[in-house]
């Protein structure tokens, strides 16, 4: 795109907004201040470097498609985040999971993880000025391999998972000690059952009993922020997930932890948007992993749609910028996946910036007053502002390419670079 074509159409955008009471220069500084948790997974398909070529995400969680040219070491991987980070505005973060260690050709089992395994990353997350996030990886594992683990009913298998846990929240301790900025730590687990349990009360209270000793260990909240993830159901576990909604809802807000709201984790038409106005009155933070389900699938690379509009709008309304933590978590094997990163933060910027650029004042007068036609009108009229130009325009001021420029970098990236892959 022109850069002289981007300022003409900013400037009359601009002048658009202003009509409605609203400043886009405002609402692009708090864009550009919002940090989004890019999830490392999508560069590898949640294959991890444990092992040489590993390909199976396991735990319930499938990602199909053979795009060429997924990273394949820690190098590629780099590579490609910083391709990713060099295509779009704003601040961004980098969430690990716990199989992303440099293990030096060793095997170091889950039990055995330390610092040190990151501390490449931790430098490279220095260098660029980012911070990290982490996630224990309770999956594609032989003691996962029943479904089970931190409510297994196998004592040591169950020890062996709560080791792991307590060692992944002092490695994001240590990262948010080192870089300056809480790391979140994200618990996830597979845990459930494909046919209808008869004793569900049992599975959740080992699951309790391991949270506890987990939480045990206090670490400062300047440090790392602890978080948990619930799942409606997931490929095996189809009858009942043991760390459901309301299980880790009323564990958080019990232990004044986070949660984790995946948007592919709910019923299809339950909004996750419309949660947070009521656990951010009860709990400090939340942490998303905005992503896009389909049908029963919970990972497709994340679009603008309504649910995530809304989502966007009920952070923005609820003056919950700095409490909420925006993770993305997505992974689709079946397109180039630097372009999936693109798109998928694209949308989630793109959906932030709409509900930045709101005539709040004026729609909550007309809420209060019942002049419900004059709110669906503004509502309505709002899809038709220029907010994609106001977007173009941070872009381009960001020194990111804007508008379609960024697919044209993409599939020289993928010529010259992920088909040369072996
Ligand atoms: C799985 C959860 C979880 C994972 C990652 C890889 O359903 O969404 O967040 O996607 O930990
Ligand atoms: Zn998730």
């Amino acid at each position: 795109m022109k850069k002289n074509d981007i300022e003409k159409a900013y400037k009359i955008a601009k002048e658009q907004y202003a009509e409605l009471g609203i400043d886009t220069e405002k609402a692009i500084e708090q864009l550009n201040e919002l940090p989004l948790s890019l999830h490392c997974w999508q560069t590898d398909d949640v294959g991890g470097f444990e092992k040489p070529d590993a390909e199976l995400a396991g735990g319930g969680l499938q990602v199909t498609g053979n795009f060429p040219g997924k990273a394949r070491t820690i190098q590629q991987m780099r590579q490609d985040l910083d391709k990713v980070f060099s295509l779009v505005p704003g601040k961004m973060r980098l969430s690990l999971h716990a199989i992303y260690g440099e293990f030096g050709g060793k095997v170091v089992d889950r039990d055995q993880i330390e610092t040190k395994h990151f501390q490449g990353w931790i430098n490279w997350a220095k260098e660029r000025g980012i911070g990290l996030d982490f996630n224990c990886t309770c999956f594609s594992h032989p003691y996962a391999d029943d479904g089970y683990t931190l409510s297994n009913r196998n004592e040591k298998i169950r020890k062996f998972w709560v080791e792991h846990v307590k060692r992944c929240r002092k490695i994001a301790a240590d990262m948010g000690k080192q870089l300056g900025t809480p790391a979140v730590h994200n618990i996830w687990i597979p845990d459930g059952s494909k046919d209808t349990p008869v004793d569900r009360f049992t599975l959740r209270s080992i699951l309790k009993k391991s949270l506890d000793e987990i939480f045990e260990v206090k670490y400062p909240r300047k440090y790392l922020k602890d978080s948990v993830e619930s799942k409606l159901f997931g490929i095996g576990s189809e009858s009942m997930v043991v760390g459901s909604y309301d299980f880790y809802l009323s564990y958080a807000v019990k232990n004044n932890i986070m949660i984790t709201l995946d948007n592919g984790h709910f019923h299809p038409t339950e909004q996750v948007g419309d949660k947070i106005s009521s656990i951010l009155l009860f709990i400090d933070e939340i942490m998303l992993h905005l992503t896009r389900g389909v049908r029963w699938d919970s990972d497709h690379v994340l679009t603008l749609n309504d649910e995530l509009l809304l989502i966007a709008q009920e952070i923005v309304r609820s003056k919950a910028l700095k409490r909420v933590n925006v993770g993305l978590d997505f992974f689709d094997a079946s397109l180039n996946r630097i372009g999936a990163y693109a798109i998928g933060i694209r949308s989630a910027q793109l959906a932030l910036l709409y509900a930045l650029l709101e005539p709040q004042k004026l729609l909550i007068d007309y809420e209060t007053k019942g002049k419900f036609f004059e709110r669906l009108a503004y509502l309505e009229l709002l899809k038709t502002k220029p907010f994609g130009v106001v977007y173009d325009y941070f872009c381009m001021a960001s020194g990111k390419p804007a508008g379609e420029d960024y697919i044209k970098e993409i599939q020289a990236y993928e010529k010259n670079i992920l088909l040369k892959r072996k």
